[in-house]
């Protein structure tokens, strides 16, 4: 079941930049930032708000670490902005599979790593409405979410 809005994907050019725009504007701070190589992003979570199954809602700022993965080749085409948005579940697996016997392509077989330790699979937009979907379980059960187990900043 999905449960929340985990995160909202931003697609930006610079990290940093982009980073300290929603610092001085909106006053969000980084929760916690990784590269990953799999995906080809670096990546800052800013945390939003806590949701009532224990989990959180987040923005991701996602920048390429290399002209050929997704989000630099997204950038070349649309420039800045909403890249995709993320639904929480506790179970990414039997969510996948249940959404997959509607007739929607889930991209992965199994599901892979996403941001601090998550299990990822995205849905292809083209069967979304435009909308590249994704679906994640946190690292942690929900009602033990947070940073400190994750790695931190
Ligand atoms: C591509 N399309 C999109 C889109 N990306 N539509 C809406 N939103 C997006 N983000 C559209 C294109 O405009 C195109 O439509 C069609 O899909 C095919 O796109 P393409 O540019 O030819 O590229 P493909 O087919 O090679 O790849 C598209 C696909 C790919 C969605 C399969 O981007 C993908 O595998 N995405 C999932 C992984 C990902 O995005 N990772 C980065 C975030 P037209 O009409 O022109 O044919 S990583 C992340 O978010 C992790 C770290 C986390 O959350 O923890």
């Amino acid at each position: 079941m999905l449960t929340r809005i985990d995160h909202i994907g931003i697609a930006c050019r610079d990290l940093d930049k982009t980073v300290e725009f929603y610092r001085a504007t909106y006053g969000f701070e980084v929760f916690h930032s990784e590269v990953n190589e799999e995906q080809g992003v670096r990546e800052a979570m800013l945390r939003i708000n806590g949701t009532d199954d224990g989990g959180a809602s987040y923005l991701q700022l996602l920048e390429p670490t290399r002209p050929d993965s997704t989000v630099a080749k997204w950038l070349e085409k649309n420039g800045e902005g909403v890249h995709h948005i993320a639904f929480g579940t506790a179970d990414v697996d039997g969510d996948s599979e249940a959404i997959r016997g509607k007739g929607v392509r889930v991209l992965y077989d199994e599901p892979r790593i996403g941001s601090m330790g998550s299990r990822i699979t995205f849905l292809h937009p083209k069967d979304c409405g435009g909308v590249l979907t994704e679906l994640v379980t946190s690292a942690q059960p929900a009602g033990h979410e947070g940073h400190g187990a994750h790695g931190g900043h």
